[in-house]
């Protein structure tokens, strides 16, 4: 229990405390002017290795591997620690701050699309894969698309933020959102029980959007010590999805995309050509530099 007692007008006087305290803002716009650099292919993608920006990432390598040239694309790293999702480049590409985001540049104009599911939309329409063009199970999957969206942000923001981030262990917090991300496992794994992928038979674009969440959570990926105390391994169903997609080699390079962290050899800090999965990961790089 604290002591606290809300104003009755809020103000943004200090820091809030915990992990991102010095990125969180109450108000919007660019904070800097920077332009975004931009390389040499269709597509350009600025983003960060996190759940919602391993998605957009997943979903251009997944493209490529099916044989589509167009979805060759430069992929930039935003580090939104240091406030990289506020520049003015940024900011024009998405008004909302946050990463992922993705430019077209392949048409007459550039177009600008962000938010992680409307990313997934828009280049499964575009290419034409990983989500039917009509029909129950275009239905199906962007129900799943949408429910990950909805459900996320309880996993992520809410279970996420108070068992990892927040400055101090609330128990009425932890408690909340720990019943939040089991009830949403157990909807997974329900689903999961009768279906190889989430939608139905296919893999399609709700795996893809839900995967980089659940199945990092799954595979204790994502906060440490998550999947012991979610106890994830009662969720079977959930686990056998999550290491079937997890051996995707699409899976296996989108994922390390724009990541910043972590072992060297899971870092491509940018992406601009297929053999950088070989030669440009940071303990590659290191390598050529200490010689
Ligand atoms: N609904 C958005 C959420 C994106 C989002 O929250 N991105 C986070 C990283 S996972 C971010 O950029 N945070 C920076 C900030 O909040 O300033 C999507 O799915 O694209």
């Amino acid at each position: 229990m604290t002591d606290y007692v809300p104003p009755k007008v809020w103000t943004w006087e200090q820091p809030s405390g915990g992990q991102f305290a010095n990125i969180n803002r109450p108000i919007a716009g660019p904070t800097h002017e920077q332009a975004l650099p931009v390389g040499k292919h269709p597509l350009q993608l600025y983003s960060l290795a996190t759940p919602n920006g391993q998605k957009a990432a997943i979903m251009l390598e997944e493209l490529l591997a099916k044989g589509h040239g167009g979805a060759e694309y430069d992929a930039w790293p935003i580090r939104i620690g240091e406030g990289d999702q506020f520049s003015s480049g940024f900011v024009d590409i998405n008004p909302n701050s946050k990463i992922p985001a993705l430019v077209d540049r392949s048409g007459a104009e550039p177009v600008r699309v962000f938010e992680s599911g409307a990313i997934l939309v828009y280049l499964a329409e575009k290419f034409g894969e990983f989500l039917p063009a009509a029909g129950p199970q275009r239905a199906e999957t962007l129900s799943w698309l949408f429910w990950q969206m909805g459900s996320a942000p309880f996993l992520g923001g809410g279970f996420g933020h108070f068992f990892a981030y927040a400055p101090e262990k609330i128990e009425y917090a932890i408690n909340r959102y720990a019943m939040e991300a089991k009830r949403q496992f157990d909807v997974l794994n329900r689903r999961l029980k009768d279906s190889e992928y989430v939608a139905g038979g296919e893999y399609s674009i709700a795996d893809l959007a839900i995967w980089p969440w659940y199945g990092g959570v799954a595979l204790n990926r994502t906060y440490e010590g998550a999947g012991e105390f979610l106890a994830v391994h009662e969720y079977e169903h959930v686990m056998r999805w999550a290491k079937q997609i997890d051996a995707r080699p699409a899976v296996k390079r989108g994922r390390i995309v724009n990541k910043v962290t972590g072992d060297p050899s899971e870092q491509l800090h940018e992406r601009h050509d297929a053999s950088d999965f070989e030669l440009r990961t940071q303990d590659r790089l290191e390598t050529v530099e200490a010689v």
